[in-house]
């Protein structure tokens, strides 16, 4: 009888366990789930706090043109065109007039802009070294990233994962296109990327 009763606990912790096993696979799966519900829901949440001066609205859209200017040349191996248009991404930051940017935005907006211009100057000092504008082109989308999350890119925009590059570390890029053309790499391995993000 002892040895019945033994034989169900042991049953009874052998159940439990791979319960346990089974429902942290399932946390894992539903924290994915969550995460993704998060995004869809900061995404409404921000398109009616956005509240944004349409002279910043248009200074934001010139900033992000050129950044798919620069984005273009480096999926086409052009790195003197990389570098005209890192120049006018600087310029185009230094054109946004802060003084119609709430105190929230000004904040967010001073920080991406710091990084970012100096990202740019980099890429527009390095014609003839693609890869090295390539390096500043990875931090660079990080910031605009940032700022498109914030205020808009004037048009929708699709943030594209690359997972090989910088050692596997993976690197993001925006597009205004659905279609895998990547920057980082050019001819040399064109439509290596997946869509993670449709950002209006
Ligand atoms: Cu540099």
């Amino acid at each position: 009888m002892k040895n019945i009763f033994a034989l169900i606990v042991l049953a009874l912790i052998f159940t439990v366990s791979v319960a346990a096993q089974d429902s942290s696979d399932h946390k894992h799966m539903d924290m994915k789930n969550t995460h993704h519900d998060m995004k869809s829901m900061d995404k409404t949440q921000q398109e009616i706090t956005r509240n944004i001066d349409p002279k910043t609205a248009a200074s934001i859209k010139e900033i992000v043109g050129y950044y798919l200017q620069l984005k273009d040349a480096l999926v086409n191996d052009k790195s003197k065109d990389a570098a005209a248009a890192g120049k006018e991404i600087i310029d185009a930051f230094e054109k946004l007039d802060k003084n119609f940017l709430s105190p929230e935005q000004k904040e967010l907006y001073v920080e991406v802009e710091e990084d970012a211009k100096e990202m740019a100057e980099h890429i527009g000092d390095n014609a003839g070294n693609i890869e090295h504008q390539r390096e500043h082109f990875d931090m660079l989308s990080a910031d605009i990233y940032d700022l498109v999350k914030e205020f808009g890119g004037g048009q929708t925009l699709y943030k594209i994962y690359c997972s090989m590059y910088n050692d596997k570390k993976g690197a993001i890029w925006l597009s205004e296109s659905k279609t895998i053309k990547n920057p980082y790499y050019g001819k040399k391995m064109l439509t290596c990327g997946t869509v993670e993000e449709e950002i209006k």
